[in-house]
């Protein structure tokens, strides 16, 4: 991890393309090692933070490296980026060591590691090893429109277009990590199945931190003192995270943050400033046939 060169701002890299990769949409930068990501060996304590992109991955994965580490590892809170001390498993990013490497390396344990990939793809030692699984889903409609807006300013996705085309290639299922809706119930499915899975949403996180954070601790099988997972919840507040330089992705090098910001709004609802009233019916209409067979629900507000 030493040596890296965090602030080389590189926006020059040119776009990639979309790729049909084992059955979804994807784009290189998370296929370039795919036999690495795929033989990846678990440890039994290791912690797996899975979420389609832009459903809270950030905010949970800060709470559980604050649960683990707060008073063990305060130093790694302040010198090292959360996107190197929770590695994006099947990332491969241009200057950057991969995904796998940064997991492989790293000091802690448990080590927190994160991925973007459907559940089928998820490599098999992490069900094998009976790891905790934490999963986030957030409501379609502010999923999308968060996707959109970072595709915009991360030149590691293909340009998104205006947000009526992004829309529509939402819900034409062409977007990096597949489906949104196969996402979010394959998961949903799998809970049934495998009991080490924790399944939570954006909305409860943003209507009651707190009670998320104990929620998780009772998961963990964390015994952590009440005013400790207080100042843990004011600590992952929006305006906190969006302050502080190892959350807010200001020293990842792809991103144009005079597009727009990582941390940029954190609201549920924010779709209502975007959907036209004809794009909410035909997304809706659309959505209820794809949402139809699951029982999973969602909170578009609160
Ligand atoms: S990524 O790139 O897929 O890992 O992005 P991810 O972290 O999953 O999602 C980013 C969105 O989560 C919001 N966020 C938060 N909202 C509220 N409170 C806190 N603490 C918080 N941290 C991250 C972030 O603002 C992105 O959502 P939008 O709607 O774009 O603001």
């Amino acid at each position: 991890m030493e040596g890296l060169n965090l602030s080389s701002i590189n926006q020059s890299t040119s776009r990639p393309e979309l790729i049909d990769f084992e059955g979804i949409s994807m784009v290189r930068y998370f296929t370039d090692e795919w036999e690495k990501v795929q033989k990846f060996q678990a440890r039994p304590d290791d912690i797996l933070i899975a979420t389609y992109p832009k459903a809270g991955t950030t905010w949970v994965s800060y709470i559980l490296e604050l649960l683990y580490f707060h008073n063990t590892l305060p130093e790694s809170q302040t010198s090292l980026p959360i996107f190197i001390r929770v590695p994006f498993l099947e990332a491969v990013f241009p200057e950057m060591p991969t995904g796998v490497e940064l997991a492989d390396k790293l000091p802690t344990t448990p080590r927190l590691i994160k991925t973007h990939l459907p559940v089928q793809l998820v490599p098999k030692s992490f069900w094998e090893q009976n790891c905790k699984v934490i999963y986030v889903a957030r409501n379609a409609k502010d999923n999308a429109v968060s996707y959109f807006h970072f595709s915009r300013m991360v030149n590691l996705l293909p340009e998104p277009g205006n947000w009526n085309t992004f829309l529509q290639n939402f819900m034409d299922e062409k977007m990096v990590f597949g489906p949104w809706y196969d996402h979010v119930s394959g998961y949903w499915e799998k809970k049934q199945t495998y009991s080490n899975l924790h399944y939570m949403f954006f909305e409860d996180m943003v209507e009651n931190t707190g009670r998320e954070v104990e929620q998780l601790c009772s998961f963990l099988g964390l015994s952590t003192p009440a005013e400790e997972k207080e100042r843990i919840t004011k600590g992952v507040h929006f305006d906190a995270m969006k302050q502080n330089d190892m959350t807010n992705y200001s020293t990842f090098s792809h991103m144009d943050f005079k597009i727009s910001p990582f941390m940029r709004k954190g609201k549920v609802g924010d779709w209502k400033n975007h959907f036209t009233v004809a794009q909410n019916e035909q997304f809706d209409e659309h959505y209820w046939r794809k949402m139809k067979n699951t029982t999973l629900q969602f909170h578009t507000e609160i």
